[in-house]
């Protein structure tokens, strides 16, 4: 609190820059002056527009006040009180659990929500529902990456560095990261350096590295891994490779070389559409800067072999000598506000507090003695987020489903198949704070306070546990999650304790983290207010927290960064004469994810009101449209009804579509819900599709 100026500094509720605000006791946004924190990633810069017209979310006309349950009569949603709202809620779980037992009932966390709840959720799901049955909408988001970087590095923290070492680059490789569109103020960081930008469309971050001297590399979606392995073969063969480096730091080059041996860049040109000349260029000016990184954000990672992806460009990176090495190193981009914290605390399908693996005797027997329960009491891994969706209704899959900070319908893959499952259940509990089209179809619905009105952590892009706080009380009648969970946690009599104040649940937190990857001991809320600078690990409460993570050594046993032999695999489904295009899908500058937020508020709505479709000129042409015109763009699995945008830098055989809106314009009326077969996140970045005039009246 700055107690002269009567307001309080927190985080912004969107990405996971989380840049400082500061926000009045009335709601108000300051729009000119951020808060800045020290060491912050956004310093030297403001906020984004979605950051500073976010005060219109807390005073919404939308905003939900009261609880509302389904009315079987009407259909409709009918008024009720707190308690009216859990015991029902209470007494249907009870009776679905009795029936099905408790893989019956399902819940659904999200990467935005604080680590206090996406804590509190896992612990509420496996003590008090006792279900093995919760994964998180992460899985959507940077599932991939993790899974790359803990195979590659023994850990996943997104950036192993701080953002600010990046203000030092020369040279940045950003493969399938829009950054200028996804986190604006972070380009302040990268104005020195050269870019690369490895992107199947001409983004504003591509023209940025067209501007810097850099390059922009435009492969086709879904071709990366073949694009990283011509780029190592010419690292190979023009005599690049940081050979001490390998020896000293690495293991597995030989394996993958015997892979990559067979990517001479020329073969990787037929396959993703990138000149081997231009290979050749970024892999000599790499090795010859000093201080270098590559970094990858969703387009290199949402594909059904996302995970092989992302490790092909980490090869790149390792047999370059970058990762660990002062002033470079590779890194993923992390997406929602609290995507890092969101993904340790176990609200993960297979996953428990401090990133421990929930098969692990040795993690059950530690976070069951924190939470007084016995370890044998809590169940395995349950299933991953899409697979989760799809069993809902099923045989033998849940019956209920309870949503905390996502909009599915609107964000997951084949969003028809979503709605079908949505309508199979007996039992659907939406907690939002406004009415999105998930939570339209709610049978109960919860109002839940929003960022600027509770306490809480979100750990950011870099690791660095940051605090959100209080500014003002949230609107009467409203709880906060944490009240909810600890509300329902007491209706259905469940054991251990779920208290909602957000210090008692980070300290109880931080001791369930103990000794695990994420060790969060020595992080406390005292240390943060006090201004102190902390990245996890942090194991106690003397320890100066962990900036750069990989300066000595790598988290695998013997301190060693393995290279992972992958394979070029390409996207599921191909193109053929009824889907002859590829689609993309992606974020614009002013709107924020399913766009249940930002479609609501009104100059972000008004600079992008409807949903488009980004097509060549020629191609659009080809099929008989025009700038301006209603067009389907129909998959193997639905329509999107899309305005056309004639972008001449396009790639013809690819046209783009962004995902922030609902019903016949959702982006993922088309997409392929496909698996990745390791980290099961879906292939959101590539799907065969067809374009035709919108037939009259689709709109
Ligand atoms: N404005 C805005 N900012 C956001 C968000 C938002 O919704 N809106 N969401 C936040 C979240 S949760 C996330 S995860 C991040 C995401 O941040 P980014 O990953 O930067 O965003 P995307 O637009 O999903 O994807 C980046 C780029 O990948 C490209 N791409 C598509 N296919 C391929 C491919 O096969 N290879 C390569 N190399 N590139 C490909 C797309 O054209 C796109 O420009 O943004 C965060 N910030
Ligand atoms: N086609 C396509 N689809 C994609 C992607 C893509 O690139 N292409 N990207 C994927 C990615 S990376 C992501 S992260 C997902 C995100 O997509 P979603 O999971 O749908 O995320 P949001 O739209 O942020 O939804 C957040 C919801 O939670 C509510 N909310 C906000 N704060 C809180 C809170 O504190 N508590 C509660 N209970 N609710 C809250 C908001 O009002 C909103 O309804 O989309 C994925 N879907
Ligand atoms: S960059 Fe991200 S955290 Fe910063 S203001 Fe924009 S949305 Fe908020
Ligand atoms: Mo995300």
């Amino acid at each position: 609190m700055d107690e002269a100026a009567g307001r309080t500094a927190t985080h912004c509720p969107y990405c996971a820059l989380q840049c400082g605000q500061w926000v009045s006791p009335s709601g108000e946004v300051d729009a000119r002056a951020v808060y800045v924190t020290k060491d912050d990633p956004t310093r030297g810069g403001g906020m984004c527009q979605k950051g500073w017209t976010s005060s219109a979310l807390l005073t919404h006309a939308h905003r939900l006040t009261f609880p509302q349950v389904r009315d079987s009569r009407t259909g409709g949603f009918r008024e009720t009180d707190w308690a009216g709202a859990l015991g029902t809620v209470a007494a249907r779980l009870a009776a679905l659990r009795a029936e099905h037992g408790p893989d019956a009932v399902a819940v659904l966390g999200a990467g935005g929500l604080t680590n206090e709840k996406a804590y509190l959720l896992g612990k509420f799901a496996r003590v008090a529902l006792g279900t093995s049955q919760i994964d998180y909408n992460g899985r959507f988001c940077m599932s991939s990456a993790a899974a790359a970087g803990n195979r590659a590095f023994g850990v996943d923290r997104g950036l192993p560095f701080p953002v600010t070492d990046l203000a030092d680059a020369e040279l940045v490789v950003l493969a399938g990261a829009n950054v200028a569109e996804t986190m604006p103020p972070l380009m302040a960081h990268l104005s020195a350096a050269q870019l690369v930008v490895v992107d199947p469309r001409r983004t504003p971050t591509a023209e940025r590295a067209i501007a810097s001297g850099g390059l922009h590399l435009a492969p086709r979606p879904g071709t990366d891994a073949a694009l990283a392995l011509g780029m190592l073969h010419a690292a190979v063969v023009d005599g690049h490779l940081d050979r001490s480096y390998l020896d000293e730091r690495t293991t597995g080059f030989d394996d993958v070389w015997r892979i990559a041996s067979q990517w001479w860049p020329e073969r990787a040109e037929r396959v993703c559409g990138v000149a081997a000349s231009d290979m050749r260029t970024v892999v000599r000016r790499l090795a010859a800067t000093r201080r270098r990184y590559v970094l990858t954000a969703r387009g290199a990672e949402q594909h059904a072999h996302g995970v092989d992806t992302v490790t092909a460009w980490i090869n790149l990176a390792l047999a370059l000598g970058l990762p660990g090495r002062p002033g470079s190193g590779f890194g993923t981009i992390t997406g929602q506000g609290n995507g890092q914290g969101g993904r340790e605390h176990g609200q993960k399908a297979d996953q428990l507090p401090g990133y421990r693996h929930i098969t692990d005797p040795a993690a059950r027997e530690h976070v069951a003695s924190v939470w007084g329960v016995d370890p044998s009491s809590l169940p395995g891994p349950g299933r991953s987020a899409v697979e989760l969706l799809d069993s809902l209704g099923r045989p033998g899959g849940p019956r209920a489903l309870l949503v905390f900070g996502s909009n599915v319908l609107v964000s997951a893959p084949d969003a028809r198949a979503v709605a079908d499952r949505l309508a199979a259940l007996d039992l659907l509990v939406v907690a939002d704070v406004l009415p999105g089209e998930t939570a339209a179809r709610a049978d109960v619905l919860l109002p839940v306070a929003q960022w600027a009105e509770e306490d809480g952590t979100t750990t950011n892009l870099e690791g660095r546990v940051l605090r959100r706080r209080r500014a003002l009380a949230p609107p009467p009648g409203v709880r906060t999650d944490l009240e909810v969970i600890s509300g329902l946690a007491a209706a259905l009599d469940a054991p251990g304790a779920f208290p909602a104040d957000p210090r008692a649940v980070f300290d109880e937190l931080r001791r369930a983290s103990s000794g695990g990857p994420a060790d969060y001991t020595g992080i406390s809320y005292a240390r943060l207010d006090a201004g102190e600078v902390l990245h996890w690990p942090c194991p106690s409460g003397g320890h100066p927290g962990t900036p750069r993570l990989f300066a000595e050594r790598f988290a695998h046993p013997d301190g060693r960064a393995r290279l992972v032999p992958v394979e070029h695999a390409g996207p599921d489904e191909d193109v053929d004469t009824d889907f002859p295009l590829w689609v993309t899908t992606g974020r614009v500058l002013v709107h924020y994810q399913s766009g249940a937020q930002t479609r609501r508020v009104a100059a972000l709505a008004a600079a992008v009101p409807e949903v488009f479709v980004e097509v060549h000129p020629e191609t659009a042409a080809r099929y008989g449209l025009a700038d301006g015109d209603l067009a389907d763009v129909t998959s193997r699995r639905g329509t999107t009804t899309a305005r056309v945008r004639c972008v001449p830098s396009l790639r013809p055989d690819t046209v783009f579509l962004p995902f922030h809106f609902g019903g016949a314009g959702a982006a993922n009326n088309v997409t392929n819900p496909a698996l990745d077969p390791v980290s099961r996140m879906p292939e959101f970045k590539v799907a065969a599709v067809r374009l035709e005039p919108a037939r009259a009246g689709a709109r």
